[in-house]
């Protein structure tokens, strides 16, 4: 008996060191500590040994037990321990390698001009302010000199949810909940959507504008005029000229539409431009003493300057794009393009 169990150890030894993965090693604990295991089979077989050997039989059956079963502990760690380094070998990752076909993303033309606009206007001292989309009926429009039923309403369409509940037709809607709650001097930048059932070539139904409100003591048509020939300079370039048209908004009063001098043919005259040489980019004017009034600002004390641009509307002039709707179609090899 005890020469069949030193045999039995040493093939077990033999056999745990040559296998190579944890399958084989489950197969050989199978084979000698499974249920028909030869090791629980000798265990098995321990009432047949006679009274006299049998403490001596069982102590070296449990010592081969304990041994094979250290062996095969002890083969199972090293076996995994070896796929997993095999494994990080193969997932290594070269950091040092560049990765010229990774895809990726970039910011839309529109976030590149909004970031452009309020940096020039930040950099003058301006604050950004923000607004809901979903507007009343007295902040983006009565507040603005814009009655209910006053025929400007024609001049933006609206998407209306609800009887005074719409869908913001313009950024002017901040100018109203901001000067209710400020009082001069105010100076800020409104980024936002704007939405107007329109749509072809250069009108999108949901677009974005940016507003600028200046209020204080002795605000003029003149400082309108420096500020917006300043903006446009630094969005385009120093030899870009300004023209400011009369023009005519509810709250502001007078009211100009600017122009600038065509970015792709510098005034020449081009497609983009219509061969006119120039290209509306805002509406502005000097504040609408009802309106100030109506805010709850004293339009005796105070004057307010007031603009609005649409971004797509720049976005198409700066990088020469002729069709706003190219603008929302989110093809990646025309946002890729500006990396
Ligand atoms: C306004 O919305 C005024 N609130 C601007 C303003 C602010 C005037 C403060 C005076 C004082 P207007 O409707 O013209 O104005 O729109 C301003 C700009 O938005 C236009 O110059 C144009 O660039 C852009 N725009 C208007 N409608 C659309 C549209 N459907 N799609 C894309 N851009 C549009």
């Amino acid at each position: 008996m005890r020469e069949k169990v030193k045999q039995l150890i040493e093939n077990a030894t033999e056999f745990i060191k040559n296998s190579e993965n944890v399958a084989q090693i489950n197969d050989l604990r199978v084979k000698y500590l499974g249920k028909a295991g030869e090791i629980t089979g000798l265990l098995k077989g321990m009432k047949d040994v006679p009274a006299d050997q049998r403490a001596e039989v069982g102590k070296y059956v449990n010592e081969a037990r304990d041994k094979v079963t250290a062996m095969i502990t002890e083969k199972l760690a090293q076996l995994e321990q070896k796929a997993l380094e095999a494994k990080m070998m193969k997932e290594r990752i070269d950091i040092t390698v560049d990765n010229v076909d990774a895809n990726r993303g970039s910011l839309h033309p529109c976030t590149l001009v909004i970031d452009e606009v309020l940096d020039i206007f930040t950099n003058l001292g301006f604050k950004v302010a923000q607004g809901p989309e979903m507007e009343t009926d007295m902040f983006n429009f009565q507040l603005l000199n814009i009655p209910k039923d006053h025929p400007s309403r024609d001049m933006q369409d609206t998407f209306y949810v609800g009887e005074d509940l719409l869908l913001r037709t313009q950024t002017s809607a901040v100018q109203a909940r901001t000067m209710l709650n400020t009082q001069p001097p105010i100076k800020l930048v409104c980024p936002g959507k704007v939405y107007r059932p329109d749509y072809d070539a250069t009108h999108s139904p949901m677009f974005h504008q940016i507003e600028g409100l200046v209020v204080d003591k002795h605000v003029t048509l003149t400082d309108l005029k420096g500020l917006l020939d300043l903006f446009a300079k630094t969005l385009f370039d120093s030899e870009t000229k300004t023209r400011f048209r009369p023009s005519y908004f509810p709250f502001t009063e007078p009211s100009v539409e600017v122009d600038v001098t065509c970015a792709v043919c510098h005034g020449k005259g081009c497609k983009i431009c219509k061969g006119t040489g120039w290209i509306e980019i805002l509406g502005a004017g000097v504040v609408n003493p009802k309106v100030l009034d109506r805010c709850g600002i004293d339009s005796k004390k105070y004057s307010g300057l007031a603009f609005g641009l649409g971004v797509e509307r720049i976005a198409m002039i700066k990088y020469g794009i002729p069709d706003i709707r190219i603008l929302f179609e989110n093809d990646s090899r025309f946002l890729k393009s500006f990396k």
